[in-house]
């Protein structure tokens, strides 16, 4: 991408609006714009961070063998109704009617429609267990929209849902969401510690949020330190291993960790005063087991092999993609801007051409551009005629981690600085080389 030709408005001033670190850098860097309050537009910089984001979150949902669908943005009342849930909901629900005069919502979760897909068409136990998700906005009209995307009104979410015919066999599915999470939030550089939680309007008595400590989080949270080094399942983990998947969860769960709303002062201080964590955090994602609450009155039961019709278990399990960039950026920026993770960096390079116009400069650029394009890298050239002091505070801001800089003097010799953009460390190396690093 030629930054010459790309949209990313980047802002110059502090916007005044901006209240934590996360929230600054994404509109000063143009990853997003405020449409109206706790609405967003991603721009494409952001977006290009949002899908990444979301491609993690695919790859480890489908590894743990849930199958993805997508389901409407819109829904009927009628569906809520049958569950209960409408009244219940309250103000936080979008309510709203079409040209028929017909009660519609705008869905701030899908129970009820995950579980009327699966009720028109699953009938016997064989087809089970069961698990759909999809990645899809959902609208809240939260009180305290606040901190940019930490919490809008419209957000998006992997919502994942799961079917099975017995308790135990629940709780294998959740413990393969619970697996899969600690694995997404691993491969998106963060540290995400299960913790026990409340059930608020999805029900259910099991629950654990996925908390990321971080100052700036919404939510107190206390847990045994030792859960910052504990080992993440690995890439080979056998889903389908009940023992296996048992394990990690005992493991995970073997230590204090919960949430205010949860939290036992007695229980906490039997941990040895060393031992513990009393913190902030930001919770990135929430999972619940709920039996039979949404399958009883909604009438989703299947043939069990006793010949009886059974109510399935359900349980539901979310990730907030749009929530999650600002806690990436929570975790790892500087003084100078964001530095993004590799795994979720809108570009792996930014070449930075100090001097565009200077043939010596262009050319070498071109071709540092066209080989490293070429070998599947997503690269950022900044070939626009803004001052190399310029170029240097956009390439820090948006957070790229890897810049390979062309002035001319060092062009004059064959040769380009490396920048890393974490360490900052600087290595000037032929032109040959700079490609050569990062073509494998
Ligand atoms: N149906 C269940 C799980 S699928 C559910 O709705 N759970 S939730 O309410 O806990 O939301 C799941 C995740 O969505 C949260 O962990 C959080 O990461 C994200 N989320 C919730 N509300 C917001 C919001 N207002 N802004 C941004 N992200 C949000």
């Amino acid at each position: 991408m030629r930054l010459s030709r790309y949209f990313m408005p980047i802002l110059k001033e502090n916007p005044k609006e901006a209240e934590i670190v996360s929230h600054r850098l994404m509109l000063r860097a143009g990853m997003i714009r405020q449409q109206s309050q706790g609405i967003y537009s991603w721009l494409p910089l952001g977006k290009r961070v949002l899908d990444k984001v979301n491609a993690i979150i695919r790859d480890e949902q489908n590894r743990a063998g849930a199958i993805e669908l997508s389901m409407p943005t819109l829904q009927s009342a009628e569906l809520w109704q049958e569950s209960g849930r409408y009244d219940a909901y309250g103000k936080e629900m979008l309510r709203i009617k079409d040209r028929q005069d017909r009660p519609m919502l705008y869905g701030p979760t899908n129970e009820e429609m995950v579980t009327d897909i699966f009720r028109s068409s699953v009938k016997s136990y064989k087809d089970l267990p069961l698990n759909l998700y999809h990645i899809q906005l959902k609208f809240r009209d939260e009180i305290r929209p606040r901190f940019g995307t930490m919490r809008s009104r419209e957000f998006m979410m992997k919502d994942a849902y799961s079917f099975d015919l017995t308790r135990e066999a629940a709780e294998h599915s959740y413990n393969k969401m619970f697996a899969a999470y600690l694995r997404t939030f691993d491969r998106l550089g963060l540290r995400a510690i299960p913790m026990r939680a409340d059930t608020g309007p999805i029900g259910g008595k099991l629950s654990h949020e996925f908390i990321i400590l971080a100052d700036t989080g919404e939510s107190e949270v206390f847990c045994h330190k030792d859960f910052v080094d504990f080992d993440i399942p690995g890439e080979h983990t056998d889903f389908d291993n009940v023992e296996a998947l048992q394990a990690i969860f005992d493991k995970w769960t073997s230590l204090y960790a919960a949430t205010s709303e949860m939290h036992d002062e007695a229980a906490f201080n039997a941990v040895a005063e060393g031992d513990r964590l009393s913190a902030r955090g930001i919770e990135v994602g929430h999972i619940f087991y709920f039996g039979t609450k949404y399958s009883e009155p909604m009438g989703a039961k299947v043939q069990g092999p006793d010949g009886k019709e059974h109510f399935v278990h359900m349980g539901s399990y979310g990730i907030g993609p749009t929530r999650l960039v600002p806690a990436i950026i929570e975790a790892s920026h500087d003084d100078n801007g964001i530095i993004w993770p590799a795994s979720v960096a809108p570009f792996d390079i930014v070449v930075i051409n100090m001097k565009a116009g200077d043939q010596a400069c262009d050319d070498t650029c071109e071709l540092i551009y066209a080989a490293l394009s070429k070998a599947g890298k997503d690269v950022l050239y900044d070939d626009t005629d803004d001052r190399a002091g310029t170029k240097f505070a956009t390439a820090d801001l948006i957070g790229v981690p890897v810049q390979i800089i062309a002035g001319p003097r060092a062009v004059a010799n064959g040769e380009v600085e490396v920048k890393d953009r974490k360490t900052g460390a600087r290595e000037t190396m032929t032109i040959e080389a700079a490609i050569n690093r990062f073509v494998v």
